[in-house]
């Protein structure tokens, strides 16, 4: 018998589309964004022919248009817990841990995305989600204010709280309700200009950590960024001032390459926007702004460990004078780090899909991995990074929140306090790409014979 319900991945779907809608409406420089980005993908995949093809036949192609990352911050374990359920009715669960307290930002995070090979092909939507950490709050009267405005605010309307437990109890939501629900989930999104403390509370949460001020202060974990997917992030950077958008001054992640590696972003700064506090007084506050991303192959403990070392190595050189000397320095320091897709998966630096190729098994010396690939029976095709990097992420905080940035809160990484709150263990990032492509290499050789 057919599901009555609507496959989770729609769900995702109609709630990625729709919060895109809602994004172009409130910040239109986001429009804008995506549009260049389009145009980029558009003369990249007409000029690389070659490039086309490996997307299209790694399902990647057709996902490249709705492919976004979006963000937002929450103040307590129960709206993190919440959102947990929220999320899962769309087929997202929380991937990897992230410690931002190392970069003087005082939450801890996860992503939530799919996580199998069909739903990611589907729309791979991700949301990057961080807790407040009022622990590290020193003064106890603020903190104890924070926590209490907090306590005064529900996120999440009613017909959303109520759809998530319909779609829990009944195993799915149908159509009609998926679509409610899409409706009532993308009300937590939305931006607010009225915040919900006076201009003196919010004064004083932003002294702390303007951070701070953005997820107390306002009724919900407004969207602070969407992100489109481009395939040449160098090009989209070089377009954003004459598209007259302001871009950060470097582009986070590993320098450009012959072979993408993890995640290479950029951002641009956040708008002052007006707000109106309680009591009638204006004032503003900046939260919302553009950022892009360019992916490349997920990488192995090992390779991700040599990434690390050669990021850090070049980060200790210290700071360059624009994006233009930065990427120059990095490449140098990245000529250690092999650049051919036969290299990085011989040495096990990066992940891969592997795929049978019919027919052709007979041409291989000995059954072997290594025989397989040289004799075109087996096709390995790198597996794109699904995730986030905490360094980069850190860089897009700080070119937002502006200067003030702390080290007090250093080395206070607690992920089990961070899965205490949400209420589940998060899913290690590394362990399901090795999945991933374990089963894609039982599956090929199974169907070899
Ligand atoms: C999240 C920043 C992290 C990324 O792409 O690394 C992020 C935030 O500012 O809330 O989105
Ligand atoms: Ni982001």
């Amino acid at each position: 018998m057919m599901s009555p319900w609507l496959p989770q991945d729609q769900i995702r779907d109609l709630f990625s589309r729709a919060m895109s809608e809602m994004y172009r409406q409130e910040v239109p420089q986001y429009g804008t964004l995506v549009e260049l980005v389009e145009t980029v993908n558009r003369e990249v995949l007409d000029a690389d022919p070659a490039l086309a093809a490996e997307l299209e036949a790694n399902g990647e192609l057709a996902r490249l248009d709705v492919e976004r990352h979006g963000a937002i911050r929450v103040g307590t374990p129960e709206e993190l817990a919440m959102l947990r359920r929220l999320f899962a009715v769309m087929g997202m669960y929380p991937v990897g841990y992230y410690d931002l307290s190392v970069a003087g930002v005082p939450v801890h995070s996860t992503a939530f995305r799919p996580v199998d090979d069909e739903a990611l092909k589907r729309n791979p939507f991700r949301v990057f989600t961080s807790l407040l950490r009022l622990e590290l709050i020193e003064q106890p009267e603020l903190r104890e204010r924070a926590a209490e405005v907090l306590a005064g605010r529900d996120i999440f309307t009613p017909d959303a709280r109520q759809l998530i437990e319909t779609a829990e109890a009944q195993g799915g939501l149908d159509e009609e309700q998926a679509r409610h629900f899409v409706d009532e989930a993308l009300e937590t999104f939305r931006w607010h200009r009225q915040a919900t403390v006076d201009l003196a509370t919010y004064q004083a949460l932003s002294n702390e950590h303007r951070l701070i001020a953005d997820v107390v202060c306002f009724r919900g974990p407004h969207i602070n960024h969407l992100t489109p997917r481009t395939l040449d992030i160098d090009e989209v950077q070089r377009r954003m001032p004459r598209a007259g958008i302001d871009p950060k001054a470097i582009v986070e992640g590993p320098p450009r390459r012959d072979c993408p590696i993890l995640l290479r972003q950029t951002s641009f700064k956040a708008l002052e926007e007006s707000i109106t506090f309680a009591g009638n007084e204006e004032g503003s506050h900046t939260a919302r702004f553009g950022e892009i991303e360019q992916r490349g192959v997920a990488l192995t403990r090992r390779g991700r460990a040599l990434y690390d070392s050669l990021l850090n190595a070049s980060r200790k050189r210290g700071g360059a004078a624009d994006n233009d000397a930065h990427q120059a320095q990095l490449a140098q320091f990245f000529r250690d780090f092999p650049d051919s897709h036969d290299l990085l998966r011989r040495e096990g630096l990066a992940f891969y899909h592997y795929r049978a190729v019919p027919g052709r098994r007979s041409a291989a010396a000995d059954g072997s991995v290594e025989a397989l690939i040289e004799a075109g029976a087996l096709v390995a095709s790198p597996i794109t990074y699904e995730d986030f990097l905490p360094v980069s992420a850190a860089g897009i905080f700080q070119s937002n929140l502006g200067d003030g940035v702390r080290d007090e809160y250093a080395s206070h990484s607690n992920q089990a306090q961070f899965e205490e709150a949400l209420g589940v263990a998060v899913t290690d990032e590394l362990a399901l790409y090795e999945r991933r492509q374990e089963a894609s290499l039982k599956e090929a050789l199974a169907s070899l014979g």
